[in-house]
């Protein structure tokens, strides 16, 4: 019986600064009936999906409005609607907020929720980039790094949906590790949602490069691991920032099978089937057979080391 999974790439247009909750959750809760109707089993949502890309702003002056862009529950108030109304279609998701922990920690974080509405499994952003501190010369801010801690739970992968998924946020699909972790868990589906901004301040020379770079490190992440890999972007000029949009589904040849046609709300659509995983992972990428491990040490080494 073939495994074939039918996934909607729910890809976010802009969601402004004074953008409330319940507005957001309307257009997930669309998106989410739109994939029902699609006959997806599972719609992805973009990184940090309930709210503008907060990121970009140097908030210390306003801190009420920075404690406003995290949820302290999940399900919480407003977004338990999203989670009935899952339930109700029988229709499964990948969703991007920040994490508010009863003990104060601050994760860029995801959850994956099946169609019954159950959580299956919880991601807290491993490589954040951007910077700590206020750097006023920015055209606009990156400070992930001083409003989320560094994700301590790594990379795991869940049984759901009738196979293996694993899930990464943004920057982490630059990174060849975040992958092969999962790989070597036997993923069979990764999910990122991503914010990225078509202008890199440290280096405006990749600025042209955002598209390719963003199609190259998600289709040789699919393919380096016989995994298919859903990228879905909150894209569009969000708050004076154009951000990459370009949503996609790629099949663990590396091949994009769907891509988004627009920088706004849209459902991206494709049937996955999951064993065309094994044509790599038991071929080219039999990992018992091919990998050498003892030779990649340094890959592990701790930085201090080094
Ligand atoms: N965003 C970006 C990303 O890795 C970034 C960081 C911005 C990279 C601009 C390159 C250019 O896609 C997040 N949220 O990680």
């Amino acid at each position: 019986m073939v495994r074939s999974l039918r996934i909607g790439a729910a890809q976010l247009g802009p969601i402004a600064r004074d953008t409330g909750r319940d507005e957001v959750v309307d257009r997930l809760v669309a998106l989410m009936r739109q994939g029902s109707d699609a006959g997806c089993q599972l719609v992805a949502f973009p990184e940090l999906a309930l709210t503008t890309f907060f990121p970009r702003w140097y908030l210390d002056d306003v801190p009420e409005e920075l404690d406003s862009y995290y949820e302290t529950e999940m399900p919480g108030p407003q977004t338990q609607r999203l989670f009935d109304e899952a339930q109700s279609l029988g229709v499964g998701f990948y969703l991007g907020y920040a994490e508010l922990t009863s003990d104060g920690q601050r994760y860029n974080s995801s959850v994956l929720v099946e169609r019954d509405g159950s959580i299956v499994g919880r991601y807290r952003k491993v490589h954040l980039p951007g910077h700590e501190e206020h750097e006023p010369d920015r055209p606009f801010q990156h400070l992930e790094r001083r409003y989320f801690e560094e994700g301590p739970d790594g990379f795991s992968v869940w049984e759901a949906f009738d196979g293996i998924i694993g899930m990464a946020l943004c920057n982490d699909r630059r990174w060849p590790e975040t992958y092969r972790v999962m790989a070597l868990q036997g993923v069979e589906m990764v999910l990122i949602g991503y914010n990225t901004p078509l202008h890199y301040a440290p280096d405006p020379s990749q600025n042209p490069l955002q598209s390719f770079h963003n199609r190259l490190v998600m289709q040789a992440g699919a393919y380096q691991n016989g995994t298919w890999v859903i990228g879905v972007a909150k894209g569009g000029v969000e708050e004076g920032v154009e951000s990459l949009a370009q949503s996609m589904i790629i099949a663990p040849s590396g091949q994009v099978v769907a891509e988004a046609e627009t920088t706004d709300d849209e459902l991206v659509v494709a049937d996955c089937d999951l064993d065309w995983c094994k044509h790599y992972k038991d071929t080219l990428f039999d990992f018992n057979r091919y990998r050498r491990p003892e030779m990649y040490n340094l890959i592990t080494q701790p930085k201090s080391e080094l």
